[in-house]
């Protein structure tokens, strides 16, 4: 199996990342297991800039294959906010209910949003990024005990994604499909 570290903090995202790799061979390894025990500041303007920041701040230290995901909710009522600021868009735990509270007077026909997830790997061969997008709108209550951030709020179909089971949200995810295009990319070699 190959390994491949994950330059993440977020023990959500590591967690889903393993899923979605394990059963096609790749080994997800942390960044904090790897010894590479770093924040970079993300203060690149796009989604791309700031997965690349964080590849190779890791890439840095560790010199064996490492990927870093950058992600948010893009919200159209809002102009795609909160979109790259989305980990600080309000206190871990208390985004959903400020979003909710930002769209009390959006109505339906307009609460299309989508979560963005772009994946920048890096070896010694170089650098190269995958994009992974979903598409649901904002609810109006949040629903559903699993999943992190803004899942209670996201809704695909007739569920949020914090009412999905892990196999379910990896299906149809931002990060699941990105995932798999970083498989490709890796499988063509
Ligand atoms: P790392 O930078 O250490 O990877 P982070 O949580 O700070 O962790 P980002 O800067 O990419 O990661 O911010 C992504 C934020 O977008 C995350 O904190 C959530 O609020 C939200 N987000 C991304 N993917 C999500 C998902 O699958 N479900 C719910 N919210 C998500």
């Amino acid at each position: 199996m190959n390994k491949i570290v994950f330059a993440t903090n977020n023990a959500n995202k590591l967690r889903e990342a393993a899923e979605i790799l394990a059963p096609l061979g790749i080994e997800v390894i942390s960044q904090r297991e790897a010894g590479a025990d770093c924040d970079p500041e993300e203060n690149g303007a796009t989604f791309a800039e700031n997965a690349m920041i964080k590849v190779k701040a890791v890439y840095d230290i560790v010199k064996i294959p490492v990927f870093a995901d950058d992600s948010g909710l893009c919200v159209n009522a809002l102009d795609g906010r909160p979109g790259v600021y989305s980990a600080r868009y309000a206190p871990k735990g208390q985004e959903c209910a400020k979003l909710l509270e930002e769209m009390k007077d959006i109505p339906d026909n307009n609460r299309a949003a989508s979560f963005q997830c772009v994946i920048a790997y890096m070896d010694e061969k170089g650098i190269f990024t995958v994009n992974g997008g979903c598409i649901g709108k904002i609810g109006y209550e949040e629903k559903g005990t699993n999943g992190f951030g803004y899942d209670p709020v996201f809704v695909v179909g007739d569920k949020t994604m914090a009412e999905m089971t892990a196999e379910e949200k990896n299906a149809l995810s931002h990060r699941g499909a990105a995932l798999r295009a970083l498989y490709e990319m890796l499988a063509k070699g």
